[in-house]
């Protein structure tokens, strides 16, 4: 059966590889078989993404659009690969044609469409919702080029182009007819749809299909404003044309720019234009629109949807009223960060100007808005000038995306708790039950089955196989944590995973010189030593720089070795967290038994290597910061530790594992980090500190030291001495491995929670949607038609 599917499947590549790359399989190189295998597999997939997309239109369930400006896949075809338990059938036809199939997974390049936590959430949540088969679409934008890859030239971070299509991608399919105009002022612009299938996970039951539909205004021709260029200007003749060409590499700062304006408004605008036509459609009329759509605001990026949706509605013949209030029936928003500087704010004469239609829904709808306050809160002008949307000049997004929906929620119980209390207390009092929480999860299909095969054949091996659909199942694990056979095996997968890693960093992981030549690569490193990994965007608040001050610590109190690895982008403009970087590369200079390392361009294909691997996870953010963290999941659910600040979601995961298996909690409550503070007294009290901080001149960090010890706005010197106790603990436990497996695999076995798969069931609650499977009846018509095409090719 195997065999003959796979002569099958091997035709087909063979076939596809003539017909549209001209090519033998003898002759074709490695990205020409990559590009001729996933299009047989896409072709493999079509049927079941039809049936998906036919199954939604003949029963016309309500629909949920997710709508985010970042995404983070990763890979696709080995996880769309395991996914439809298609792993065998692939390596056995790589195999007929001669190839290996890491050649065909490792050629796929890293679609980097986001900056970080928020963009890998989205696309966690999409395979969630395509597993859990529910009736959604996602959009977002189609950048030419994703985050900068990120080079580290003699310890400073240089920024270079991301170009993930400089080859054909044959996963997307181009979707002319969905091409849309979209309208700044007088001003139109054509965005022409690229689609993405999303692969749900099955066993016994046919697969869903999602649809990922990225926006690009760069092949559409139209674009292209002859006369403005035959005025002489060309950079505003192509201005459009190259609107979706970049991803702005930022996150947790706000840059006030006008494409990004732009950009924001065509996601916007395009997906609305695309869910309103469906409506039509399939109903003819706008009457229940409230009642089919539901769209979700992933973070205030799109949140001029709330205008935009109002001001459409209007045009289709609702009355102000009915379409503002449809409007909020509609909407829900999600908030991912407190920090001041990505509380995204508009001018609002930019605004006036590019969008005047938009601009005045948000003038009427504020009006109104203020008016309610007003009564509300008899008269309070203070108040009506905290709520409204329109301050100073300003454009609020979160104020617009609040009361343009019906529910906010934060991602971790501690940040909705402070999203409500202290950042929109009295929105809470206006709209009492609007807030709530969801908190994060990841899929713990990429990030433990395909990641770490022989860690999940170990979970399979004791509690069978049910946790892959159902991840609360994953509390059987306890049952085997103090068994010696279970630890022992649980090291040996570890110690065989930080050895497949250090092999990478051997080979791939480059010193460059200052001027990016590749001087050598890094030295072996041995695998018994405990591996401390703290990966994700250089950022004060998340930390690093605690870190780093605590291998200084390390090395002049001539401790154990360990290897500590970092990784992670920071902004372009952030000097900093480059200056961080820059502190780090200094520490991996040295040759000493404790080892730094940082390793370049960190990113989702990065992180499914180093996780597997890691034996302690770096979640220290100052407490309050952080609002949810999913990298702290990904690790502990591959059997690392975590040393971690009471943030985010780790306050969820320490109580899901119980103190008792939570070792390594330190630092002060984000209670406690309201208080004032004193560097300078941290600095004067502990000796440790004192030596650490003054050692920072050696690594020419003069301008770190001076700020931490003038203004530390994070709190780093406050939970330093903290940080090293538990740091020390960690030191103990990893002296006694039987004892640290026993608490990995508690670890593991409390994450049951942390599915997205659960985050997912909640919203889908939210929005009021259920479950639409594919209609065997539908999949078996297409499956018809589809297999006379196969016929006719001869297969
Ligand atoms: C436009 C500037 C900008 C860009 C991105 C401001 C803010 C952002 C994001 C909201 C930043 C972000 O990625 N936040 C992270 O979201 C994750 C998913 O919810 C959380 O796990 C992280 O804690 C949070 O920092």
């Amino acid at each position: 059966m195997l065999n003959e599917q796979a002569d099958l499947l091997a035709r087909k590549v063979k076939h596809n590889l003539i017909a549209e790359n001209g090519r033998t399989i003898e002759t074709a190189n490695a990205r020409e078989f990559y590009n001729a295998f996933c299009r047989a597999l896409r072709e493999e997939v079509m049927a079941h993404w039809v049936a998906t997309v036919e199954t939604v239109r003949a029963k016309k369930p309500r629909v949920a659009y997710y709508l985010s400006m970042e995404y983070l896949p990763g890979r696709l075809t080995e996880h769309g690969v395991l996914n439809v338990g298609a792993g065998e059938l692939v390596r056995a036809t790589a195999a007929k044609l001669g190839r290996k199939v890491s050649d065909l997974y490792l050629a796929e390049p890293d679609p980097g469409l986001g900056n970080g936590g928020l963009g890998r959430l989205a696309s966690c949540f999409l395979d969630s919702l395509a597993t859990l088969q529910f009736p959604v679409r996602a959009y977002g934008l189609r950048y030419q080029y994703g985050v900068f890859e990120q080079e580290i030239w003699d310890g400073r971070q240089v920024e270079r182009p991301d170009v993930w299509l400089l080859n054909e991608n044959p996963w997307e399919r181009r979707h002319d007819s969905a091409a849309v105009t979209v309208r700044f002022g007088n001003e139109e612009v054509r965005a022409l749809a690229f689609d993405i299938p999303v692969i749900g996970y099955a066993k016994n039951h046919p697969y869903s299909v999602l649809t990922l539909r990225l926006w690009s205004t760069k092949e559409s021709p139209r674009n292209f404003e002859l006369q403005r260029f035959n005025e002489g200007f060309l950079d505003r003749a192509s201005e459009n044309l190259v609107l979706t060409d970049v991803l702005y590499p930022n996150d947790h700062n706000e840059m006030g720019k006008r494409i990004r304006l732009k950009q924001e408004f065509l996601l916007v605008s395009a997906s609305l234009q695309n869910i309103l036509q469906r409506q039509m459609l399939l109903f003819g009329s706008m009457e229940n629109v409230a009642d089919k759509v539901r769209i979700q605001i992933n973070d205030t990026h799109p949140a001029l949807v709330v205008p935009e949706l109002i001001r459409s509605l209007q045009e289709h013949g609702l009355s102000w009223e009915k379409a503002r209030d449809a409007c909020m029936e509609i909407c829900s928003y999600t908030n991912h960060t407190i920090l001041r500087e990505a509380l995204v704010e508009w001018n609002e004469g930019q605004m006036r100007e590019l969008l005047p239609k938009q601009h005045e829904v948000i003038q009427k709808l504020n009006g109104e808005f203020c008016d309610e306050v007003r009564k509300k809160f008899s008269g309070d002008e203070e108040k009506v000038r905290r709520l409204s949307i329109l301050e100073h000049g300003h454009v609020r997004m979160a104020h617009l995306a609040v009361v343009g929906s019906h529910a906010v929620n934060g991602v971790a119980k501690l940040h909705s708790e402070i999203l409500k209390e202290r950042v929109f207390p009295e929105f809470d009092a206006m709209y009492p039950g609007k807030f709530t929480n969801v908190t994060n999860g990841v899929t713990h299909r990429r990030w433990l089955l395909k990641i770490n095969p022989r860690l999940a054949q170990f979970v399979t091996e004791r509690i069978g196989d049910g946790w892959v659909t159902n991840f609360g199942e994953i509390k059987k694990l306890e049952k085997f944590a103090k068994e010696k056979e279970s630890q022992e095996r649980f090291w040996e997968i570890k110690r065989e995973n930080k050895r497949r890693l250090a092999e990478f960093l051997e080979k791939e992981d480059p010193v460059r010189d200052a001027h990016g030549m590749i001087l050598s690569h890094r030295a072996k490193l041995d695998a018994k030593v405990l591996f401390d990994v703290q990966i994700k965007r250089i950022h004060e608040y998340k930390r690093q720089l605690m870190n780093a001050l605590h291998v200084i610590m390390l090395r002049q109190q001539k401790r154990p070795g360990r290897v500590v690895l970092f990784g992670g982008k920071a902004a372009a403009g952030y000097e900093r967290a480059k200056q961080i970087i820059q502190l780090i590369s200094a520490l991996s200079k040295v040759d000493d038994k404790v080892r730094v390392i940082f390793v370049e361009n960190y990113n989702v294909s990065k992180a499914e290597l180093l996780i597997p691997a890691a034996d302690l996870s770096e979640q220290i953010s100052t407490a309050g910061m952080e609002a949810s963290g999913t990298g702290n999941m990904k690790l502990s659910m591959n059997g690392a530790l975590t040393i971690g600040t009471d943030d985010g979601a780790n306050v969820e995961m320490r109580a899901s594992i119980t103190d008792k298996w939570w070792p390594f909690g330190f630092g002060a409550s984000a209670e406690e980090n309201r208080k004032p503070y004193h560097p300078g007294e941290v600095y004067q009290r502990d000796e440790a500190v004192r030596k650490a901080v003054d050692a920072l001149g050696e690594f020419g960090a003069t301008e770190l030291r001076q700020h931490l010890l003038e203004h530390d706005p994070y709190r780093v010197l406050q939970d330093l001495p903290a940080y090293a106790a538990a740091q020390k603990r960690v030191e103990e436990l990893y002296a006694q491995p039987l004892l640290w497996a026993e608490t990995a695999i508690h670890n593991m076995a409390g994450m049951g929670p942390f599915s997205t798969d659960e985050s997912i069931r909640h919203y889908a609650k939210i929005w009021g949607i259920e479950p639409c499977p594919i209609d065997p009846k539908i999949l078996a018509r297409i499956e018809t038609d589809y297999t006379v095409f196969r016929t006719a090719n001869g297969h």
